[in-house]
C-alpha cells in the first residue's frame, strides 16, 4: 500500500492519542506546552507553578535571566537579523553569561548587579552563532560564526520535525506496513547521530527509530527492529533508510509501569506511609529565590537548560570563627556521555551527551511530591527561552529538602567507666537538593547532599527504560553462541544492549578564596621494612606529591596504586600548620574501555581520566564543548588538559567523571530500580578540629512523643 491517507495523516499529527515521540520525550498537540509550560498558559492556568515568574528580577550576579530578560533578549535578537522574525533563525540555549568570576566574587547584598548578558546560542542558514547581548544596552555585542565543529544543542522543533520526516518516504511507510504495525501506533524517537567522518558532516543529522505504542504506554519495549532512518535536520529529508526486514516485535504485555493500570501482584507486606518529622518546620531558607541558607552552609541554586542544575558560591562557616569560608565556586554536570556496545547498522552509532544535545533542563519534567520527593520539600522552577526565543516556565523543577535517614554523624560510648554512662551520640541531618531528568528512555536523578561536617556528596542515580533491540529469540538456550552479541536476553524477543553512563562534573573548587588552589596528590606507597627492624615485613608510608601542570592531574583510578586526591589552599594553613584542604573521595566507578581512535571515544575524550585539574578558565565549562552535537572532539576537556598548562597555586578547575558499566538483567524489565553511583567532597584539615563537635543530640522534649515500637 502507497502513503497513509491525508485523514490517517491529519490524525497521526493532531490526533489526542497520537503521539511522536522524540529521543527525549513524547509529543502532544503542542509540543511547547509539553515541553515546557509557556509563561502566560502558566499563570493562568497551571496549578504547579505558584510563583509569578512574569514579574521576577534579579536580585544576584549569577541569577538566571527572568522572564522580562529573556523576552528583552529576543526583542534583541530581532532586531539583529530578521530570521529571528520570522523563525528562520533559531534559538537553541539562552542562558546569563555569567559575570567574570572576580566581579561575582567581591559583590555583596545591596551592591549594584554586575552587567547582565546573555548567552545565545542560534542556528540560521546552517551558521552557528554564539552570540552575546548585553541587556543593559539592548545591544549583541559579540557574535562568533561555527567556533568550533559540532552544532548546537537540538531543539524541541528540530526532534519533532525530524521524527516526522520518515513519514514522507513511501519506503518508510511499507517498511511499516510490512510490519503490521498500524500508523495510529507508531512512536518514533530521535538518536542524536554522533560522528562518524566526511559522509556526514557539513550539515545537521539526526537518526530516527521506530516503536509501537500498541497495548502499552511502555513502547520502548516494543522496537521495530531492523528498520533504521537517518534524517538531514535541516533540509528535513530522509539521507537514507536501511530496513534488514521485519524482526519479530516484542509482546506488549509485561510492559506496562503505570500504579493501577498493569496488573503485577505484590507479593510483600504492605509498607505503611513514612515520612520524616520537623515539628519546628524546616532549618533552610531560600533568600531571593535563589540563595539557600542551612546549617554552616550557603550557596546558590539555579536551574539551567544545559546542566539542569548549578550549585554555586558554596560556603561553610568556619567551625572556631563562624566566619563563612569558600568551598566551591560551582558545581554542575558538565556532560555525559552513554556508549552503547553495539556495532551492527542502527546502533553503532549511539554514544548519547545529553547535556549538551538534548540538555537536562527541559526534559526535567516536574518532580512528582512526596515519591520523588519527601513531604517537607521546597520546589524550584525552572525558566528558559523556547526555540523562538520566547520564555517558559518548567514548574517544580527542583526540590530542595532536608533528610534524616536515622543515620548517625558521630558516636561513641565508653565501655572501660564503671561509674559514669558515656554514651555520646548526634543523628545525621543533611540537606538535599534534587532534580531528576528524563533524556528520553533513561531518568537520571542528581542529588546534592550538604552534611553539617562540611561533607557535600553528589549522587546520579539512573531508572526508567532501557533502550533495548529486538531479536527473533524468546530464550537464552535458543541463542546459541548469538548470545554474547549485543547483550543479554532480558523478555522475549528483548535484548538489552550492553552500554555504559559516564557522567563528567565541573567542580571549581575555591577552597577559601580563587586563587592559590593546588592539587595535592597523596599516595599510600607500599614500603618494605628493613630486615630485622620489626616483626612487620611491610606498612604504608604517605608521599605527597604536588601537580604542577595539567598533565601531573591527568588521573585514572587504580586499587592497587592508591592516592588521595586533594584540593588545597596552601596559604591558608590550619592551627598545626596544615594547608586547608578538601578531598574528592571517589565512590564505585567504571572507565570508558572504548579505544580512542573509535568515533564515541574522540568526541567523548573527556572520560579518558577519571580525573583532571585544568586552570581555571570560564570558556571551559562543558567537557565536550558548548557545540557538541556532531562534534569532532577537537574542543574538549582532553584537548585543554593537554595543553599542560600550569596548575599549582592558581585558581584551578576539578573534573570528576562517575560511571558504570550497565550489562541488563531481567529485574532491569519493564522499568529499571534506580542503580545509583557517588563521589563525596571532603574536608581535609580544612577545619582545625570536627566541626560538629558542639552539635547537641536530639532530646525527648524536641519531638513528639510517638509510641515506641515494640522489641525484644
Ligand atoms: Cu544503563
Amino acid at each position: 500500500m502507497a502513503e497513509p491517507s491525508f485523514a490517517r495523516l491529519s490524525l497521526l499529527f493532531f490526533g489526542f492519542l497520537l503521539t511522536f515521540a522524540t529521543y527525549s520525550w513524547v509529543f502532544g498537540p503542542d509540543s511547547g506546552f509539553l515541553f515546557g509550560t509557556r509563561v502566560k498558559k502558566t499563570l493562568r492556568s497551571d496549578p504547579r507553578v505558584r510563583f509569578d515568574h512574569s514579574t521576577e528580577k534579579p536580585h544576584h550576579p549569577l541569577d538566571p535571566l527572568t522572564v522580562r530578560e529573556i523576552e528583552r533578549v529576543r526583542t534583541v535578537l530581532s532586531g539583529y537579523d530578521p530570521g529571528f522574525g520570522t523563525g528562520s533563525a533559531t534559538v537553541h540555549s539562552m542562558a546569563l553569561d555569567e559575570p567574570d568570576k572576580t566581579r561575582v566574587v567581591q559583590w555583596k547584598k545591596g551592591n549594584k548587579l554586575p552587567s547582565r548578558r546573555a548567552a545565545v546560542v542560534a542556528y540560521w542558514g546552517g551558521q552557528t552563532h554564539e552570540i552575546t547581548v548585553d541587556l543593559d544596552s539592548g545591544r549583541v555585542v559579540s557574535d562568533l560564526v561555527n567556533p568550533t565543529s559540532g552544532y548546537p544543542i537540538l531543539t524541541v522543533n528540530d526532534v519533532y520535525a525530524a521524527a516526522q520526516v520518515p513519514l514522507k518516504s513511501v519506503e518508510f511507510n511499507r517498511s511499516i506496513e510490512a510490519r503490521g504495525v498500524k500508523f495510529s501506533d507508531l512512536v518514533c524517537i530521535t538518536p542524536f547521530a554522533g560522528w562518524f567522518g566526511p559522509e556526514e558532516e557539513g550539515r545537521r543529522v539526526i537518526r530516527v527509530q521506530c516503536y509501537t505504542l500498541q497495548g502499552t504506554t511502555n513502547y520502548f519495549m516494543r522496537p521495530l527492529e531492523g528498520l533504521h532512518v537517518t534524517v538531514d535536520l535541516d533540509k528535513l529529508e530522509v539521507i537514507k533508510i536501511v530496513d534488514k526486514g521485519p524482526i519479530t516485535i516484542p509482546k506488549a504485555s509485561g510492559t506496562e509501569y503505570r500504579f493501577g493500570v498493569h496488573n503485577k501482584p505484590v507479593h510483600m507486606d504492605r509498607v505503611n506511609p513514612i515520612s520524616m518529622e520537623q515539628p519546628d518546620g524546616p532549618s533552610f531558607r531560600v533568600e531571593d529565590g535563589h540563595l539557600v541558607k542551612w546549617a554552616n552552609w550557603e550557596f546558590h541554586i539555579k536551574a539551567d537548560q544545559r546542566a539542569g542544575m548549578i550549585i554555586s558560591q558554596a560556603t561553610v562557616r568556619d567551625s572556631e570563627t563562624g566566619k563563612p569560608r569558600s568551598v566551591m565556586y560551582k558545581g554542575f554536570p558538565s556532560e555525559l556521555f552513554v556508549p552503547y556496545m553495539d556495532p551492527e547498522e542502527g546502533w553503532y552509532y549511539k554514544g548519547y551527551m545529553d547535556a549538551g544535545e538534548i540538555g537536562l533542563g527541559p526534559t526535567a519534567m516536574p518532580l512528582v511530591p512526596l515519591n520523588d520527593c519527601p513531604r517537607n520539600a521546597y520546589y524550584i522552577d525552572g525558566v528558559f527561552a523556547s526555540a523562538d526565543g520566547r520564555p517558559l516556565v518548567q514548574p517544580n523543577m527542583i526540590c530542595l529538602f532536608e533528610r534524616y535517614a536515622g543515620d548517625i554523624s558521630w558516636r561513641h560510648s565508653e565501655i572501660l567507666f564503671t561509674d559514669a554512662d558515656v554514651r555520646e551520640s548526634r543523628p545525621k541531618v543533611t540537606l538535599v537538593a534534587r532534580m531528576a531528568t528524563t533524556v528520553g528512555n533513561y531518568d537520571y536523578i542528581f542529588d546534592w547532599e550538604f552534611q553539617t561536617d562540611g561533607l557535600i556528596r553528589v549522587t546520579v542515580a539512573a531508572s526508567g527504560m532501557l533502550m533495548v533491540k529486538g531479536t527473533p529469540y524468546e530464550n537464552v538456550d535458543d541463542l546459541g553462541d548469538k548470545e554474547d552479541d549485543a547483550g543479554p536476553l532480558i523478555s522475549e524477543n528483548v535484548i538489552g544492549v550492553v552500554h555504559d553512563h559516564f557522567i563528567t562534573f565541573h567542580l571549581d573548587m575555591d577552597i577559601d578564596g580563587p586563587a592559590n588552589n593546588s592539587l595535592v596528590k597523596v599516595h599510600l606507597e607500599k614500603t618494605r621494612v628493613p630486615k630485622g627492624k620489626s616483626p612487620r615485613k611491610s606498612y604504608l608510608k604517605v608521599k605527597k606529591y604536588i601537580a604542577k601542570t595539567e598533565k601531573d592531574a591527568q588521573i585514572k583510578l587504580s586499587l592497587y596504586d592508591p592516592y588521595e586526591f586533594h584540593i588545597v589552599n596552601p596559604n591558608r594553613k590550619s592551627r598545626v600548620g596544615n594547608p586547608a584542604g578538601y578531598r574528592i573521595i571517589p565512590g564505585g566507578n567504571a572507565a570508558s574501555l572504548l579505544d580512542h581512535d573509535d568515533p564515541p571515544q574522540i568526541r567523548g575524550a573527556f572520560t579518558n581520566n577519571q580525573i583532571w585539574v585544568t586552570p581555571y578558565n570560564r570558556s571551559e565549562q562543558y567537557a565536550g564543548g558548548v557545540l557538541i552535537y556532531q562534534s569532532h572532539g577537537d574542543d574538549n576537556l582532553q584537548v585543554w588538559s593537554d595543553r599542560d598548562r600550569p596548575i599549582e597555586n592558581k585558581d584551578i578547575v576539578l573534573w570528576y567523571t562517575l560511571g558504570f558499566h550497565h550489562v541488563p538483567c531481567q529485574e532491569d524489565y519493564p522499568v529499571m530500580p534506580t542503580v545509583a553511583a557517588s563521589f563525596e567532597l571532603k574536608p581535609a584539615n580544612f577545619f582545625d578540629s570536627n566541626p560538629i563537635l558542639g552539635v547537641a543530640p536530639f532530646f525527648d522534649k524536641d519531638l513528639p512523643v510517638c509510641k515506641p515500637f515494640a522489641s525484644s
